[in-house]
């Protein structure tokens, strides 16, 4: 197959082993991070080479870093802005001097994703990730302390709501400039070392308490990919991401991309979107969700799809317990469909 399949993995905090993850059936690549070094910090070598080390151990290559975070002074446009962009093509060099391809990141203000319960029971007794608009509306983290599953636990409410005004001060246009210098500083040295740089986009791509989102739509990927028009400037296309706001055309998305070469890495999952606009995770096959895997899969494979793939999020099933979204067992069984989707969709087109 031509695509690469791949596994997000913690690292040695993990409870999935990478014995395990070798396991899956074609499972070729991990992606991690070096996660105990906070944003605008350097990675000290010996963690990328230890993971390096590790990953050949069991079979598997580290090739994908999720994510170098992008520190908010950056996604700001204050403090020292030149030594953060700095550090972060220093993070870059180094992580291509160990073997990596493919680098994930985001540009979403202050919060990464956000979801209002991490383990809302369905009836078949699994848990998964939700947004439900009931559980949202009403909340204004400029008064009230907001504690949502998932937030980084790092700020304080007082530090939080310092950020939202300032990110309300500089609005999606502010946001839009700060992307443009950080691409214009980081691709060329990630185009020189032989890295892609993968944008995740923004997860659910819509505003969230007013904070300004852009990297949400198919007019606002056009914009993000022409600011540097090189393969070395991608994305990450999040089929769950993008794929929760009923206006966003996943399959004719993933079809102009894939065909442009502007994909680096895909994550794999299905949503269901609720009548209110509200989502669940749902198990990866089509017929579970609002998005036509299937369909998905065969736009990447017809337009020569060769980058990175990862089961995304999974339900807890069968009793385990662990990060959610990321245990072992659901997302075997996304890998699982994945390759045979991939499989079915790349001998059709042989045939
Ligand atoms: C959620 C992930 C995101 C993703 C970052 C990339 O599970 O898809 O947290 O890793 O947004 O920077």
């Amino acid at each position: 197959m031509n695509m690469k399949l791949s596994f997000r993995w913690y690292g040695k905090d993990d409870p999935i082993s990478l014995e395990y993850i070798s396991q899956i059936p074609g499972m070729r690549s991990i992606v991690s991070a070096v996660y105990d070094v906070k944003p605008g910090e350097v990675w000290p070598e010996e963690s990328l080479e230890a993971m390096k080390r590790e990953c050949d151990e069991n079979n598997l290559v580290f090739d994908v870093v999720e994510s170098i975070p992008v520190h908010e002074d950056i996604k700001l446009g204050r403090g020292d802005v030149d030594k953060l962009l700095e550090v972060y093509c220093e993070n870059i060099r180094r992580c291509a001097k160990y073997g990596v391809k493919c680098v994930t990141y985001n540009f979403m203000p202050v919060f990464d994703w956000t979801r209002t319960q991490l383990d809302k029971k369905a009836p078949d007794g699994s848990t998964s990730l939700v947004m439900y608009w009931d559980q949202m509306r009403g909340l204004d983290p400029l008064k009230d302390d907001i504690h949502l599953p998932g937030w980084d636990s790092s700020y304080t409410q007082d530090e939080v709501r310092e950020l939202i005004t300032a990110y309300g001060e500089i609005g999606e246009e502010g946001l839009w400039a700060n992307l443009e210098k950080f691409l214009k500083k980081v691709i060329p040295v990630a185009e020189e070392c032989g890295v892609r740089m993968a944008i995740h986009p923004d997860d659910p791509p819509y505003p969230i308490f007013g904070l300004p989102r852009i990297i949400t739509c198919e007019e606002n990927l056009d914009r993000f990919l022409s600011i540097v028009d090189s393969p070395a400037n991608s994305l990450c296309l999040c089929t769950g991401s993008l794929g929760c706001a009923a206006s966003n055309d996943v399959v004719e998305m993933v079809r102009k991309y894939a065909k442009r070469d502007r994909i680096a890495f895909m994550h794999i999952r299905n949503i269901k979107i609720m009548e209110d606009g509200s989502f669940e995770e749902r198990a990866h096959l089509s017929s579970c969700g609002s998005l036509d895997v299937y369909e998905i899969v065969k736009a990447l494979c017809e337009n020569g799809f060769d980058g990175y793939v990862r089961p995304d999020h999974g339900r807890m099933i069968w009793g385990e317990t662990g990060k959610p979204g990321y245990g072992l067992f659901d997302r075997a069984l996304g890998a699982t469909y994945i390759n045979g989707l991939f499989e079915a969709c790349e001998k059709s087109l042989t045939k």
